[in-house]
């Protein structure tokens, strides 16, 4: 049987330090084809990655937004772009070196008998590096709330490293999504959830950033906070899901 096809998206935001070293190292795997979508990152994130793009011919696309800067809306744009390519999977990634380029096969293979699969921090064999308690606390605490309040079954709900079917991500509803940071991750778990599609998780180790800033501000707290209420409450009141 010939591997499967893999095309990664990653969004990015000031990750100009991060990038090479994670295109470099996907770049490993002979069957993975990337596509960065940067926001006008004021560090130059987006020239850097147009560069990689020539050192790489074929390999790796990039997608400059200018307007409505956000994660969700970037991984929307992209995935939407992509959707009809001739590839087997389609992963999502963070920039920042926390998620492993070295552990996508695992995620790669698991897609053999699921729909998505996450890379889980939370399943037997995942772990996190590098996160003081406070931070590990409050991940910790959101997963078993998002849990509770939506009935997702995943343990790690609001991780951002997944790989999908191509078929089964064209059968989520990505229109209807409207948060941005984690509270996104969680919207279209609970939207594949819904489809339904098979989510199953493998487990990977999350290091914490050590090149760049981050993101996660007190909206996207705030934000992440409401989300799984909405999505428990239009549980009851959303039309099913069209195929
Ligand atoms: N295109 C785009 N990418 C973003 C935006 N915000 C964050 N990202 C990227 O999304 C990924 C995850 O963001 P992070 O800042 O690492 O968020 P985080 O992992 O919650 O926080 P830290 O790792 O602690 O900084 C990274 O690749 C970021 O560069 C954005 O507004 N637009
Ligand atoms: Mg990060």
């Amino acid at each position: 049987m010939t591997p499967p096809t893999a095309l990664v998206i990653v969004p990015t935001y000031n990750e100009r330090d991060n990038l090479p070293v994670l295109t470099v190292a996907l770049m490993r795997h002979p069957n993975v084809t990337l596509l960065v979508v940067d926001d006008d990152s004021p560090d130059g994130t987006g020239g850097v990655a147009d560069a990689l793009a020539v050192e790489f011919p074929g390999r790796i696309e990039v997608m400059h937004r200018t307007t409505n800067r956000g994660l969700g809306r970037s991984y929307v744009d992209g995935i939407r772009s992509v959707l009809d390519r001739p590839v087997d999977l389609i992963c999502q990634m963070d920039a920042d070196l926390s998620h492993d380029p070295r552990q996508l096969p695992d995620l790669i293979a698991a897609t053999a008998r699921a729909d998505v699969v996450i890379g889980s921090r939370y399943v037997p064999g995942g772990a996190v590096v590098n996160w003081p308690r406070r931070r590990r606390l409050l991940s910790r605490f959101a997963n078993a709330y998002i849990r509770t309040v939506t009935r997702l079954n995943a343990r790690d709900c609001t991780s951002g490293y997944r790989c999908w079917r191509r078929e089964a991500l064209a059968s989520v509803p990505l229109e209807r999504f409207e948060s941005d940071g984690y509270a996104f991750l969680v919207e279209m778990l609970f939207a594949a959830a819904a489809v339904p599609l098979r989510i199953a998780e493998v487990p990977i180790t999350f290091v914490e950033r050590r090149q760049g800033e981050s993101k996660l501000t007190r909206a996207v707290l705030f934000e992440s906070a409401l989300m799984p209420w909405r999505l428990a409450l239009s549980r009851k009141t959303a039309p099913p899901p069209s195929r």
